[in-house]
């Protein structure tokens, strides 16, 4: 963090581009909960980031309905951290175009994860899709967030979020007016792999219903995605060193793990030798027995959406009254007149 000196605050955001997870349970809004009794925390829905690939307009109001409820039934207390939606919040738009003038096209084009989602044609490709991470360490330093929790597949987006900082303060002669954003990855969970398929992610938008466990699924449908999930004929090793190779297997396991506290050695202590016919029925009533809770609570949630919508408009009073001095010191920084 440089020579900063300033509070230590932290600042997330989830898309609201699709049905919140176990990835982002597990890689985000679990670290959420347990972040917000030690820092100030700021807990943003990212619809501004959602709109970077098509959303349609009545499905994007209810994801972030959604993903707001979903914060509040994992256990985020909406009296002790702002959750709020982005888009409310204009501050995060106006460094996001200051600091498209500070970062640099090189390193714009190094990020992985416009690539993967842009795929083959990206001529097709909207700007915001490219410009996203920009917009991202906006969202972070207009809050001079220090600390950002969130799963491994962002480890490369917070690291632009601190070159965008350190360029910012040194151009400007501004020396630690931002603070170098750490990022808070570690720890069981931090990359939840689909479940039809070992190598890549769980992610929202993945097109197959069965690569995601979602928050809002029932206890049968859980059931039958982790019954029908990828596996191989072997039985569970009983070292963590024989999951190598294994992917869809480390995945099973980590999932285990991450719920239930434990370690892959751990959970291989006690099922090493045993097939996916015992594990896998073990694993769905983890899951369940977890997870049931949070999506009841999400239903109850989702049903009052005035009650969603008046701590939306809480948190983002309480967001701009941090982010708008910020925007209106860089402004003077930058050289804008008042
Ligand atoms: P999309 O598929 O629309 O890109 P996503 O499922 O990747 O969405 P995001 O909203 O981009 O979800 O991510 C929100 C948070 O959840 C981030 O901190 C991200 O790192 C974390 N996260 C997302 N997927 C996973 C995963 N599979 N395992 C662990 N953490 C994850
Ligand atoms: N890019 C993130 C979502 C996101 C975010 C943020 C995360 C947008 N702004 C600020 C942390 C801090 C993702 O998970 N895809």
């Amino acid at each position: 963090m440089s020579g900063y000196q300033g509070p230590l605050r932290i600042l997330s955001g989830i898309q609201p581009s699709g049905g919140m997870h176990l990835g982002n349970y597990l890689g985000a809004i679990r670290k959420f909960v347990e972040l917000q009794h030690q820092y100030e925390c700021y807990y943003c829905v990212v619809d501004m980031h959602a709109i970077t690939v098509w959303q349609d307009p009545a499905k994007l109001r209810a994801q972030t309905f959604h993903i707001a409820a979903s914060y509040l039934a994992a256990g985020v207390d909406p009296n002790i951290a702002a959750i709020f939606h982005q888009s409310a919040v204009g501050a995060h738009a106006e460094l996001a175009w200051i600091f498209n003038c500070v970062a640099r096209l090189g390193w714009i084009d190094r990020m992985t994860q416009f690539k993967d989602k842009a795929g083959k044609d990206k001529e097709r490709a909207s700007v915001g899709l490219y410009t996203y991470p920009v917009l991202q360490a906006a969202d972070i330093l207009v809050y001079k967030a220090t600390h950002v929790p969130v799963g491994e597949d962002q480890k490369q987006h917070l690291e632009l979020s601190r070159d965008i900082a350190g360029k910012f303060n040194h151009d400007f002669d501004a020396e630690d007016f931002f603070p170098l954003p750490e990022p808070l990855i570690k720890g069981p969970g931090a990359r939840i792999m689909s479940l039809r398929d070992g190598a890549k992610k769980m992610s929202k938008s993945d097109p197959s219903e069965n690569a995601c466990i979602f928050l809002s699924d029932d206890s049968d449908v859980i059931a039958r995605k982790i019954k029908k999930a990828k596996s191989d004929p072997e039985p569970l090793p009983s070292e963590a060193a024989g999951l190598e190779g294994r992917p869809e297997a480390a995945n099973l396991v980590g999932i285990y793990a991450a719920l239930s506290g434990s370690s892959d050695a751990e959970v291989l202590k006690e099922y090493g030798g045993q097939g996916f016919g015992v594990f896998k029925p073990a694993l769905a009533e983890l899951v369940v027995e977890k997870l049931s809770p949070i999506s009841a609570e999400l239903r109850r949630l989702e049903a009052d959406p005035g009650f969603l919508q008046k701590t939306l408009g809480e948190g983002a009073a309480r967001a701009a009254a941090v982010a708008d001095p910020v925007v209106k010191e860089v402004k003077e920084i930058v050289g804008f007149l008042p």
